[in-house]
C-alpha cells in the first residue's frame, strides 16, 4: 500500500489557508480513518468487579436522594473511549442502577432503547406503558425507544440492576432526548411472560391476523432462561456455545432493533472459543467464575462482574469450575451492524 503524503509535506501558508476556510486534506489522515485490513480500536477489554461497584453504588444511595438523580446510576465507562463519553463500547452504554425501598424513578420516555438486567434484590419493578414487570434477579426487561417507563420498589433492601442502552449511537446521531410524563396507571394483570407469551412456540391466535405489536414481550424471566440453557447443553456439540438469543416471540427476530441480547452457559470445565467478529459487546456474569482471554488480555471474572469485548477481538471464555456451570449474559451491537450491512463473522 502506498505511503501517503503528510501534513508536514505541505507549505505552512497553504495549511493555514485551508484551516481558515474549514478545509482539511484527506490524504494525511486517510490511513487512520480507513486502515488496511482491520479497524483501529480504542476500546479496551476492561473488567468492572461488582465487589468494587456495589459499595460505591450503595454510598451513592446515602449521598444522593433519588429526587436529585432521577436515575441513581454509576456508568461503566471504557477508559479507552474517554470516561466522560459514557461508552462501554463505541455503541453500548452500560450503567449500574440502585433503587432503595419506597423510592420511585420517575416516568419518562426517550429515543435510545434500554434494557435492564437484574443483579440483586427483591421487590423492584419497572412499569412500561402500564405493564408492571417484576424485577427478579436475572430477569431481562425491555424499555424500547419511545415507550414510557418508570421504576419502583415495594420490597426491602437495595435493588440493583444493569442498564444497557444504545445511547452512544443516538448521541452520535444528535438524536438523543427525553420527555417527562405523569406517573403511569398500572394495568392490573401479570406481565406478558406469564400470560400471552407463556411458552416459546405459542402465540395468541389473533396475533396472526391483527397488526403485530412491535414489542409484545417486555420481560424474560431468568428462571426460564436458565432452565432452557440447561436443557440445551446436552444436545449442543462440545465445541459449540450453549447460547440462547432473546427474540421477539411474534417475529423470531432480535427483540430490539439495535442491540442484541443472549444468555450463554459455560459447561463444567468448559473452554469456549468465540469466533472473531465485527460486533462489540459486553459480558455480564450471572453465576459462576472463570477467565476470559481477549486478544491476549487475561481477565479473571466472578459473579456479577462485567467486561468488554472490543470489535474484531479473539475471545476465549473458560469456566473456573469443574463442578458447576457458569452463566453469562451478553450484550452486542450485531443487530445494528446487520441492518447497516457490515456485520462479519471471521474464521
Ligand atoms: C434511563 O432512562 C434509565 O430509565 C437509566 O432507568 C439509565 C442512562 C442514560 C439515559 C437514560 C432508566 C439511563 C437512562
Amino acid at each position: 500500500m502506498t505511503t501517503l503524503g503528510t501534513l508536514a509535506d505541505l507549505p505552512l501558508d497553504y495549511r493555514q489557508g485551508l484551516t481558515s476556510r474549514n478545509l482539511v486534506p484527506l490524504w494525511p489522515g486517510l490511513r487512520t480513518v480507513l486502515p488496511p485490513g482491520r479497524p483501529i480500536r480504542h476500546t479496551q477489554p476492561v473488567l468492572w468487579r461488582y465487589a468494587d461497584i456495589r459499595p460505591d453504588l450503595l454510598r451513592a444511595g446515602e449521598l444522593t436522594p433519588i429526587e436529585k438523580a432521577e436515575r441513581r446510576v454509576l456508568v461503566l465507562a471504557n477508559p479507552g473511549l474517554g470516561l466522560d463519553n459514557m461508552q462501554a463500547t463505541p455503541t453500548i452504554y452500560i450503567g449500574m442502577q440502585l433503587i432503595l425501598p419506597g423510592e420511585m424513578a420517575p416516568n419518562h420516555k426517550h429515543t435510545p432503547i434500554a434494557v435492564r438486567f437484574v443483579i440483586e434484590g427483591d421487590g423492584g419493578y419497572t412499569l412500561v406503558e402500564g405493564e408492571k414487570c417484576p424485577m427478579e434477579p436475572g430477569d431481562l426487561i425491555l424499555t424500547p425507544g419511545g415507550l414510557w417507563h418508570e421504576h419502583g420498589h415495594d420490597g426491602s433492601g437495595p435493588v440493583i440492576w444493569l442498564d444497557a442502552l444504545d445511547l452512544p449511537v443516538l448521541y452520535a446521531f444528535e438524536a438523543s432526548y427525553v420527555t417527562e410524563g405523569p406517573h403511569q396507571s398500572i394495568r392490573n394483570e401479570p406481565d406478558a411472560s406469564q400470560t400471552r407469551y407463556r411458552r416459546a412456540g405459542l402465540v395468541p391466535y389473533r396475533s396472526l391476523d391483527a397488526p403485530r405489536k412491535a414489542y409484545p414481550l417486555l420481560r424474560y424471566p431468568w428462571r426460564e432462561v436458565r432452565e432452557s440453557l440447561q436443557a440445551l447443553a446436552p444436545v449442543t456439540p462440545k465445541r459449540d456455545a450453549v447460547q440462547l438469543a432473546y427474540v421477539n416471540p411474534e417475529t423470531g427476530q432480535e427483540c430490539m432493533p439495535t442491540l442484541g441480547f443472549s444468555a450463554l452457559m459455560l459447561r463444567r470445565g468448559e473452554t469456549l472459543n468465540l469466533p472473531r467478529r465485527s460486533a462489540s459487546g459486553v459480558v455480564h456474569v450471572v453465576e459462576g467464575r472463570g477467565q476470559a482471554d481477549i486478544d491476549g488480555t487475561i481477565l479473571a471474572f466472578d459473579a456479577h462482574d462485567s467486561f468488554v469485548l472490543p470489535t474484531h477481538a479473539g475471545v476465549t471464555l473458560g469456566n473456573g469450575s469443574g463442578k458447576k456451570p457458569a452463566f453469562l449474559f451478553l450484550i452486542d451491537d450485531a443487530p445494528l451492524q446487520r441492518k447497516l450491512g457490515f456485520y462479519e463473522v471471521f474464521s
